[in-house]
C-alpha cells in the first residue's frame, strides 16, 4: 500500500482561489505543527519481523551478555534494557533472545552467528540501518520536500515540520468538493461557516488519537456506559492537529503494512512538545497536544524531563530554586532567570517551561563520513592480531561505502586510522583507495601501512582502533530541489546514525558514528584523535503558539540559540598539532562504557533521552503528584553567563 499524502493540485482558477483563501486563513489563525515519530522497541521489531517471531512473544536483542532492546511483551515480564541475559531468563524462561549480527573472524559480511564472542566477533548494525532507511523513505514519501521537512533525529526517530502539508490537506478537502454537482456553492458555504464560527471550527477526534486533556477513546468506545464521553473540540489549531493526526495515522499505517513495524507519535506545536507527548502513549499509539492543554500538561511534569534540563543545568536550577516541577519555575521572570543562568540559558528556560521552543526541524544531509571501530579487552599485543582486526574493520567500511555508492553515488577521499594505546591516542590519514581498485583488503593494507609507520612499540598493546572513510563526495544531487527551495540542511549529527554509538555497547565498540570532516584530504601525519563538539548555527524563527491565550508574561524568546540545539551539536574532527596531550576518557557511570571526553555531553544526552521516554510514560501518565519536592542543596554559584555545554557535564 503506497499511499501518498500529496494534496491534489487545484486545476481551475476557482480552485486556486479557494485554496489560496483557505491557506491564507490557516496561516493567519493556525500555528506551527510538528510531529515526532519514534519506533517501538526498534531493534526488537527488526528482529521479530526478520525471524517471524509472533508479536506477543517476549523478545530481547542481546549484545554479548547484555540486553540492548526489550520488546513490550518482555517489558511486561519486568525485563529492562541493560539487564543481563541471565536475569532476563529468570524473569521469563520462555524469552526469545536474538544476538545482534556480527562479523566473525575471517568473514567479510555480517551474519547472525549462533554464539558470537567479544574476543572474536565485531558487532554490525547493518540490519537496523537498513530498516531505518526504509522507514525514513516511507515518511519522506508522505512529506514532499516542497511542503514539509523531515529530520532524522536518531536511527528510529523523526521530526516532521508538518504545518504546510497539513494546511494543504485541509484546503484540498474543500477544493475536492468543487468537482461535485453544486460543489462550488457547498464548498464556499462550508468554508465560510467555518471562518465565521466564533471559536473556530469544530473537530471530532477519532479513536485512533489520544488527546491530552480529553478522555481516552477507549473510555468512549470500550467501557459500557461511557459511550458518550465527548471528544469534540474547537479551534483552528485543533483543526490542524486533527489533520496532522490523520497524516501521522497514514504514515504509521504505511510503516506497519509495508515493513511490519509499529511506532508511536506525538503531534504538537513544536519539537519539544511533540517529543514529550509521543512518549505518553506507547506502543503503537499517537497523542496530540492542544494549545489549551499545554500549560496543564506541563504543570506537574518534573522539569528535568525537558531535554537539556536532565543534566547539570537542571541540577543547577534545582539548587537555585528547590524546584521540581515545571510550574515551580513559573514564578520567576525572564529577567530573574537570565540573571541566574545567563541571558541565553535563562531566556531558553523561561520559554521551555511554558512549552515554547523554537528549535527548527532541520533536514539532515547524508553523513560526510562513516566509521567502523572496535575496542579490545584484553588489548591486542601482536601485529598478527592487529592485521586481523584491521581486515574486519576494513571490510565493514568497504561494505558500507559500496552500498553508499550504489545509493548516493559517493566515494571517500580519505582513510583515517585512529589508535588508542597506553602511549598513543591519535589519528593518521591517507588517501582512500579509488573505487576501481578498492576492496576490503586494499583498505586494510593501507591502514596496516599507517599502523606500521607508528611503530608497534608505541601502538601496542592496542586498546581501541577505528577506521573512518572521510570526505564522502560525489552525491547524485538528490538535494537539488531542496536547495532550490531554500531548505536548510545540516549534516547528520554524530549520534544520529546507528543507535548513537551505543548499540555496539558492552564491548565498548563505538558504533559507526558519523562525523563531519575537513573538506580536503590530508596527507598528514598524526593528528589529535578525539573529535571536538562544535556548535551549529541556529536560525530560530520563533513563533509563539499561545496566541491570545498566552500567559501575560510569555513573550517570544529573544535569543536564537537554544541550548537544545547546542547539546545536539554535530561533531567535527579538527586539526590539531601533532603530539598534543592525549584526550581524557570518561567512563559513563550508567553504562560503564568509556568514551573520549568530548563525547561525554553527547553520550549523556542519549541517556537523558532514554530516561525521558521511559519516565514520561509513568510520570505523565498521572503519578507525577507523587514527585518529591527536593530541598535546595547548598547554593552553588548561579549568576553570570554560563557556558551552555558546561551544563551537560557531570563532574
Ligand atoms: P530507543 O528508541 O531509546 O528505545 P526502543 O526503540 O528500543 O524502545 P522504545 O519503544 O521505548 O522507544 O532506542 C532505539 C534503539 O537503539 C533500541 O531499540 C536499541 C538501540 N539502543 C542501544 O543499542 N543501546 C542503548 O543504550 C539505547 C538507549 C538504545
Ligand atoms: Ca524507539
Ligand atoms: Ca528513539
Amino acid at each position: 500500500m503506497a499511499t501518498s499524502s500529496k494534496a491534489p493540485q487545484p486545476q481551475s482558477l476557482e480552485a486556486l482561489a479557494l485554496q489560496k483563501r483557505i491557506l491564507n486563513h490557516l496561516k493567519a489563525f493556525g500555528s506551527r505543527l510538528v510531529v515526532h515519530i519514534d519506533l517501538d522497541a526498534f531493534y526488537c521489531q527488526v528482529e521479530m519481523v526478520r525471524t517471524g517471531s509472533p508479536e506477543d512473544q517476549p523478545l530481547c536483542v542481546q549484545q554479548w551478555n547484555g540486553l540492548i532492546a526489550v520488546n513490550y511483551p518482555a517489558r511486561a515480564k519486568g525485563i529492562k534494557r541493560h539487564s543481563t541475559v541471565e536475569d532476563a531468563l529468570k524473569l521469563c524462561p520462555e524469552l526469545t533472545l536474538v544476538h545482534v549480527a556480527t562479523y566473525a573472524q575471517g568473514s567479510h559480511a555480517p551474519a547472525y552467528h549462533p554464539d558470537p564472542k567479544y574476543a572474536t566477533h565485531k558487532v554490525s548494525l547493518k540490519p537496523y540501518r537498513e530498516a531505518s532507511s526504509r522507514i525514513f523513505a516511507i515518511i519522506e514519501r508522505h512529506v514532499p520536500p516542497s511542503h514539509g521537512t523531515v529530520e532524522r533525529a536518531s536511527i528510529d526517530e523523526a521530526y516532521v515540520e508538518a504545518g504546510e502539508i497539513v494546511n494543504r490537506r485541509i484546503a484540498a478537502r474543500f477544493v475536492a468538493m468543487l468537482d461535485e454537482p453544486g460543489g462550488s456553492e457547498r464548498a464556499l458555504a462550508e468554508w465560510e461557516a467555518m471562518e465565521q464560527s466564533e471559536d473556530g471550527p469544530e473537530v471530532a477526534w477519532g479513536p485512533e488519537t489520544f488527546v491530552v486533556g480529553l478522555p481516552d477513546a477507549k473510555e468512549r468506545t470500550g467501557e459500557p456506559g461511557s459511550q458518550d464521553v465527548p471528544r469534540k473540540t474547537r479551534g483552528w489549531h485543533d483543526l490542524q492537529l486533527h489533520e496532522g493526526a490523520k497524516l501521522v495515522r497514514e504514515i504509521r499505517a504505511a510503516i506497519r503494512s509495508e515493513l511490519g513495524y509499529t511506532c508511536s507519535a506525538g503531534i504538537g506545536s513544536n519539537k519539544m512538545l511533540a517529543k514529550l507527548v509521543s512518549a505518553l502513549n506507547k506502543p503503537d499509539k499517537q497523542t496530540a497536544l492542544r494549545h489549551a492543554h499545554v500549560l496543564d500538561f506541563m504543570r506537574d511534569l518534573p522539569f528535568t524531563k525537558i531535554r537539556n534540563l536532565g543534566g547539570k543545568f537542571g541540577e543547577q536550577v534545582e539548587a537555585e530554586y528547590g524546584a521540581s516541577t515545571v510550574s515551580d519555575l513559573w514564578q520567576y521572570s525572564r529577567d530573574q532567570l537570565q540573571q541566574k543562568f545567563g541571558a541565553q540559558s535563562g531566556s531558553w528556560l523561561f520559554d521551555a517551561v511554558r512549552g515554547i521552543n523554537s528549535d527548527e526541524v532541520v533536514r539532515r544531509t547524508k553523513a560526510g563520513t562513516m566509521m567502523s571501530a572496535k575496542s579490545f579487552r584484553p588489548p591486542l599485543r601482536t601485529m598478527d592480531e592487529v592485521k586481523h582486526w584491521l581486515d574486519v574493520l576494513a571490510w565493514e567500511i568497504h561494505d558500507r561505502i559500496t552500498e553508499d555508492y550504489d545509493v548516493n553515488g559517493r566515494w571517500s577521499k580519505t582513510l583515517v586510522l585512529h589508535l588508542k594505546s597506553n602511549a598513543l591516542d591519535k589519528s593518521r590519514t591517507c588517501a582512500f583507495p579509488p573505487r576501481h581498485m578498492c576492496n576490503g583488503d586494499v583498505i586494510s593494507q593501507r591502514a596496516f601501512d599507517m599502523f606500521r609507520q607508528e611503530g608497534d612499540g608505541r601502538a601496542l598493546p592496542l586498546f581501541h582502533c577505528s577506521l573512518q572513510a572521510g570526505s564522502l563526495f560525489g552525491d547524485k544531487g538528490s538535494g537539488a530541489i531542496e536547495k532550490f527551495l531554500g531548505k536548510k540542511e545540516e549534516p547528520v549529527e554524530g549520534r544520529d546514525d546507528d543507535a548513537d554509538g551505543f548499540a555496539d555497547g558492552e564491548d565498548g565498540d563505538a558504533a559507526d558514528r558519523q562525523r563531519k570532516e575537513p573538506a580536503e584530504p590530508q596527507r598528514t601525519s598524526w593528528t589529535s584523535a578525539p573529535p571536538q563538539r562544535t556548535i551549529p548555527k541556529q536560525n530560530a524563527s520563533v513563533k509563539s503558539f499561545f496566541g491570545s491565550k498566552q500567559p501575560p508574561d510569555t513573550q517570544p524568546p529573544a535569543h536564537s540559540a537554544p541550548p537544545a540545539a547546542q547539546a545536539a551539536a554535530p561533531i567535527e574532527l579538527v586539526d590539531a598539532p601533532a603530539d598534543v596531550p592525549t584526550a581524557e576518557i570518561f567512563v559513563c557511570y550508567r553504562c560503564s562504557r568509556s568514551f573520549p571526553a568530548p563525547e561525554r555531553a553527547e553520550h549523556e544526552d542519549y541517556h537523558f533521552a532514554l530516561d525521558l521516554s521511559r519516565e514520561n510514560r509513568v510520570v505523565l501518565g498521572g503519578t507525577a503528584a507523587g514527585t518529591k519536592r527536593k530541598q535546595p542543596p547548598s547554593a552553588r554559584g548561579g549568576s553570570g553567563e554560563k557556558k551552555l555545554t558546561s551544563f551537560f557535564r557531570r563532574e
